[in-house]
This record gives structure tokens, C-alpha cells and sequence, in this order.
């Protein structure tokens, strides 16, 4: 994993779409009704997180990927935005599940819900607080781990034989056999830990493997983006949200989030996307005026923010667990081979050696790996030390 993939999924017309073009600029239908999106698209969104390039004493870094304002650097990362689901979806209803396929091999799910409760189980628009939004993550879940099931049961029965005789590694045949879904291995071993079902994978029931698979979906890293809280009532949807999920739940509008951008890039107002308020650079008309006004007093004041590059950095910081480290050619200017300070900043699981962040950038550089600087320190590290977030590395390899 380099960029992270991080799948948009959930019921029709609760704001997907807003999410992605608000997160990407991309400029994508979304309206009032359901099934507006058919075919996936994907883009770039951006992480924010402080730089270390004004800890340095620095002016200014040259970010290539991404970009950076104010001393807060933007990390892009992959998002894909698909059809919504309605219930039935993994036996042929709605759109049925082809979709599903764009984000099987996400990293890591941002469940979008209506939060405020207008929009009831087909996607149709309803007043608000009539519809139960927990009742969407129950579908959302129930579907999924339904569709992957049927997935990995159509040819269960050659491959569990085929494991059993052979004498490999249960945990590691599965892993194989799921490496489509984006299934980590210690989920694997965490999901047989819980369930334990039977040692011989021939001798799984029906209801194992489908154990199997719920426990496969509930361990796989994702995040609860509770939409449309700009709406009167949604207070209510976040707190029954929370209260019956363990996954982190972030209160969003996205279509607050795709208004401010807009405004900031036609250089109405000053927004750095995640901030809690903005400044008005030019002279506002009227109708302007209103609807930021409202943005600021429904959603900055008393959310925070407007939630969305919020969910992003909860489903790679937090969920994923991985860390940030700026490779550089010279470790004192802090600089790759052009001169550009800080040119990237990669993103790594946590855990990863230093020798692995080398061949995160290319195999030559790991093949050859004599040692690597810690760059604000000077520090000579080893093949097999962690990288740390923020760290600044120039990796030294024989070849390269
Ligand atoms: N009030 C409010 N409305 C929103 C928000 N986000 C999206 N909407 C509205 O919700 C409706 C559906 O938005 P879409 O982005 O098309 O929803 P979707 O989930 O992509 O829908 P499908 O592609 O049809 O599955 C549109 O009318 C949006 O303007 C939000 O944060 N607040
Ligand atoms: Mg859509």
C-alpha cells in the first residue's frame, strides 16, 4: 500500500457524491433522487496534516503530490465514489453489486449516512427525522459481508479440500484467497481467534464461513461519516450513531465543505479546507452572504468543522494507523536531487523499517540499502529500524 484507497459507500442519494466532489473538485452529478451515480469514479482527496517544514525553521517546502498552506501540508490519497446500495442489493435489487467491485480493494470504507434522517430506505427524500440512520450502517454491513460471501462460496468447496489436503496453512490459504478484498492477514487471525470455527476448513458450515466473512467485514477499517448535519435535527442521528457503532462517527456536510472551496477558489473568502471558519476576502452579495452566514453558524460553530477532510484523516491516521515520512537527497538542506525541500511526504504504515520505506520508493534503493539519516538529528539508522512520523529520511544505498 503507497496511497491509500479509501472507498465511498452507502445508500443511495445520502451525499457520496457531495463527498467526493467536495473532497476532489472533481465535478460529479449529485441531486435529489436516487441511483444518480452508476459508474465508479475515482480522484485524488487530500489529508491534512501540521508540515515539519516550519518546525525546521523553514519559509516554505515544494510539495510535488499535494500541497501546502499555511504550515498545514495536504497528502493526497485515492477515493472512489460509487452507486448506493439499497437493501437487497447483494441478491440483484437496485443496482445490484457490481459497484461493490470498486471498492473491494479499498483500504479502508467511509460509510456515508444521511444523519438528519430525510431520506428513508430506497434513497427516496423524506422530511427529517423520519428515518433511522443506524438502519443504513445495518444494511450497509449486511450487504457487504452478503456480497463477499457469495463471492468466496462459489468455488468453497475444491479450495477448502484442496487446503486441507495439501497441508498449508489455513490462515494463510484464506489470506491468499481473499487478497482481492483488501483482508489483512492479522484480521484473518484475529477473525479465527474470535470465531474458531474448525481447524479443517472442509468441515466449515455454511454458517462458518458466513460467520467468518461478518467478522472479516466488522474488523476492516472503516469510518461512519454522518451527513448532512447542516440540518436541523441531525443532532440526534449522530448521537444514535455513536451510541450503537464501534467505529468513529464524524459529523459532515459536504455540501458545506464543496461550498467553501468553491468560494475559496473563486477567491470569495479565505478557507483552508478542515478549518473551523473562514475570512471574507471580497465583498459579498447578498445571497452570498446568507448562505455562508448559515455554513458558519450550522456547521462551523457548532460542529467544528464541516467534517470532511476530518473523515480523512480518521480512516488514514487513525484506522489505517500510518505515519508520514519525508524522504530527501541531502539531509541537511532537507532537499531531493532538484533542490525542492520536502518534496514528498509518503505515507507508511506504522511499523515499517526503514529498510521497507526504502522499497516503498524503489526496489534498487532497498536492494542496495547500506543505512539511512535521520535528518533532524543526524542519526545513523539501521535496515531494520521503524520509521516514526515526521521523520525526515535520506536513505544511503549502494545502488542508486
Ligand atoms: N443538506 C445537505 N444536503 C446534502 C449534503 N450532501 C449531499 N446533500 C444532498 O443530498 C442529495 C444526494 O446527494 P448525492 O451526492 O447525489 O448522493 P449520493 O449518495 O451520491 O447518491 P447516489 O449516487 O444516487 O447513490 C443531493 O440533493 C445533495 O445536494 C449535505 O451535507 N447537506
Ligand atoms: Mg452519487
Amino acid at each position: 500500500m503507497v496511497t491509500p484507497l479509501l472507498g465511498l459507500v452507502g445508500k443511495t442519494n445520502v451525499g457520496k457524491s457531495a463527498f467526493f466532489a467536495a473532497a476532489t473538485l472533481v465535478e460529479v452529478p449529485s441531486e435529489n433522487r436516487p441511483f444518480v451515480t452508476i459508474e465508479p469514479h475515482v480522484g485524488v482527496a487530500y489529508l491534512r496534516k501540521r508540515c515539519v517544514h516550519p518546525e525546521l525553521g523553514l519559509e516554505k517546502c515544494d510539495p510535488m503530490d499535494g500541497f501546502c498552506l499555511k504550515g498545514w501540508r495536504f497528502i493526497p490519497v485515492k477515493l472512489v465514489d460509487v452507486a448506493g446500495l439499497v437493501p437487497g442489493a447483494s441478491e440483484g435489487r437496485g443496482l445490484g453489486t457490481q459497484f461493490l467491485d470498486a471498492v473491494r480493494r479499498a483500504d479502508a470504507l467511509l460509510i456515508v449516512v444521511d444523519a438528519s434522517g430525510s431520506t428513508d430506505a430506497e434513497g427516496n427524500p423524506v422530511p427529517p427525522g423520519t428515518h433511522d440512520p443506524r438502519e443504513d450502517v445495518r444494511i450497509l454491513l449486511k450487504e457487504f459481508s452478503g456480497w463477499m460471501f457469495n463471492q468466496i462460496t462459489k468455488d468453497w468447496k475444491s479450495f477448502a479440500m484442496r487446503v486441507d489436503t495439501s497441508g498449508e496453512r489455513p490462515e494463510e490459504a484464506l489470506f491468499q484467497r481473499l487478497s482481492g478484498f483488501s483482508v489483512k492477514r492479522e484480521q484473518i487471525i484475529k477473525a479465527l481467534e474470535e470465531l474458531n470455527p474448525p481447524s479443517k476448513l472442509s468441515k466449515w458450515s455454511e454458517d462458518d464461513l458466513r460467520k467468518f466473512i461478518e467478522k472479516l467485514v466488522e474488523l476492516r477499517p472503516k469510518v461512519i461519516v454522518a451527513n448532512k448535519v447542516d440540518v436541523e435535527g441531525a443532532e440526534k442521528g449522530v448521537e444514535l450513531l455513536k451510541e450503537e457503532f464501534p467505529y468513529p462517527v464524524i459529523p459532515t456536510s459536504a455540501v458545506a465543505e464543496l461550498i467553501l472551496r468553491k468560494a475559496a477558489k473563486a477567491g470569495l473568502i479565505e478557507y483552508i479546507p478542515g478549518d473551523s471558519d473562514f475570512k471574507e476576502l471580497k465583498q459579498l452579495d447578498h445571497k452570498q452572504k446568507k448562505v455562508l452566514d448559515v455554513i458558519r453558524k450550522k456547521v462551523l460553530e457548532k460542529w467544528g468543522s464541516t467534517g470532511v477532510v476530518q473523515a480523512l484523516n480518521e480512516a488514514v491516521f487513525n484506522q489505517l494507523d500510518m505515519v508520514v515520512v519525508y524522504p530527501v537527497h541531502d539531509a541537511h538542506k532537507f532537499t531531493d536531487t532538484e533542490g525542492r525541500v520536502l518534496p514528498e511526504a509518503r505515507l507508511v504504515p506504522r511499523g515499517t523499517t526503514v529498510k521497507e520505506f526504502a522499497a516503498s520508493i524503489h526496489t534498487d534503493l532497498a536492494k542496495g540499502f547500506l543505512y539511512a539519516i535521520d535528518a533532524k538529528t543526524g542519526r545513523k539508522l539501521g535496515a531494520d529500524h521503524l520509521v516514526e512520523d515526521n521523520m525526515i529520511l535520506k536513505i544511503v544505498s549502494a545502488k542508486r
